[in-house]
């Protein structure tokens, strides 16, 4: 196996196989990986990165997962576990519609007693009294949790949750397919073949999708490659997934690994990412977990969007993030302009809003 033959297979529009990501993954020069990556971005792009302006709302940190994993899980009645009502999540929202987002992204803990009307009940709110913002709400795993706590299927849920005014289901919950790191994580969720299930049930509805992957933690490069393989597969029976992101994992007070992967490892999977997941248009650097020196790189191996201003991350940061909370519109565009490229606000369907560079 050769570099120079996967880029021309890369370049003519071929689909690069397991084995070749592995090769890739492993390529020791990593401009060099990062420059085919590059080419398919740009080829797609342009000079173009996109942004968001959006807030994230976490209407509970309460969660009966325990998922080993995450710093951000409390138990009913913890010091420290929240519940928004109604009126306060939409404050938070009136508030941040004043500073212009388009966008309210929404995931919550898995609540043992909150009913699901009352996050029906949130989204139907924010739609009537902002009508113009989308919300991108839920992940498969709160879809999920909605169905066995109202004994409802998952196609029902999905269509309360279309009726209340969701489009837009967010990519979290996916972890890593893998079931033996899903094990050492401590997962208990849906596993893999559901997650993808659910997202494309979503897609045949008519929703518009994201998808993750939690890295850097036990996995190894074939489990990543696997990962990207069912994602890669759902993605062409369905076609509903937009955007791709890799999370990196922060340890934050939990008992696993306290290192972080490394520079090198977060360009990698980005790289690899955009290269294998050649049916994805979006290949997302967020910036919370990633950092915003690692997302600015990220952008010149095969990234093209940062997410968004955030306004107020707090999964992340309840496992350590060191950046802010939130970024001003200005901090994002300078992000982008001073890696050499072009930021463009988007909305969550990623229609332009407002080409920064003209
Ligand atoms: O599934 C939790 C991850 C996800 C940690 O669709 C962690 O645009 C790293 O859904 N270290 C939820 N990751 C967040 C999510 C999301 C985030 C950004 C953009 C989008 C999108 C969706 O957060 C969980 C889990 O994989 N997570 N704890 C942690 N300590």
């Amino acid at each position: 196996m050769k570099i120079e033959e996967i880029r021309e297979k890369v370049e003519s529009g071929g689909r690069i196989s397991e084995s070749e990501a592995l090769y890739l993954f492993n390529y020791p020069d990593i401009l060099a990986l990062g420059e085919i990556a590059r080419g398919v971005k740009e080829k797609k792009f342009g000079k173009k990165v996109f942004f968001n302006r959006n807030l994230h709302l976490n209407l509970t940190n309460v969660c009966i997962s325990n998922c080993r994993f995450c710093s951000y899980q409390k138990k009913l009645g913890e010091e420290g576990s929240y519940a928004l009502s109604l009126q306060e999540a939409l404050d938070l929202v009136s508030q941040a519609e004043k500073e212009g987002i388009t966008e309210v992204h929404i995931v919550n803990g898995l609540h043992p007693k909150l009913p699901f009307d009352y996050y029906l009940e949130v989204v139907a709110a924010i739609k009537e009294k902002h009508p113009h913002l989308i919300i991108k709400a839920f992940t498969a795993v709160e879809v999920d949790h909605f169905s066995r706590f109202s004994n409802l299927s998952h196609r029902k849920v999905l269509e309360k949750i279309w009726e209340a005014g969701v489009r837009f289901l967010p990519g979290g919950g996916a972890e890593i397919f893998s079931p033996r790191v899903r094990t050492l994580l401590g997962i208990n969720k849906i596993p893999g073949d559901k997650w993808i299930e659910i997202h494309q049930l979503a897609h045949q509805m008519g929703f518009k999708t994201n998808a993750t992957l939690l890295y850097g933690h036990f996995e190894k490069a074939e489990e990543i490659i696997e990962h990207l393989k069912f994602l890669r597969a759902a993605q062409d029976k369905t076609g509903g997934f937009v955007s791709f992101i890799p999370l990196k994992f922060q340890p934050g007070r939990t008992e696993l690994k306290k290192n972080l992967s490394t520079c090198v490892e977060d360009l990698r999977i980005f790289a690899l990412s955009r290269i294998f997941l050649d049916n994805f248009s979006h290949i997302k650097a967020y910036w919370v977990t990633t950092g915003l020196k690692v997302a600015q790189m990220a952008l010149h191996f095969g990234a093209d969007d940062v997410d968004g201003t955030i306004k107020k991350e707090v999964i992340m940061h309840a496992a350590g993030s060191p950046e802010k909370e939130g970024l001003t519109v200005e901090e994002v565009v300078t992000l982008i302009a001073e890696a050499g490229l072009e930021p463009v606000e988007r909305n969550t369907f990623y229609q332009p809003l407002k080409n920064y560079a003209a």
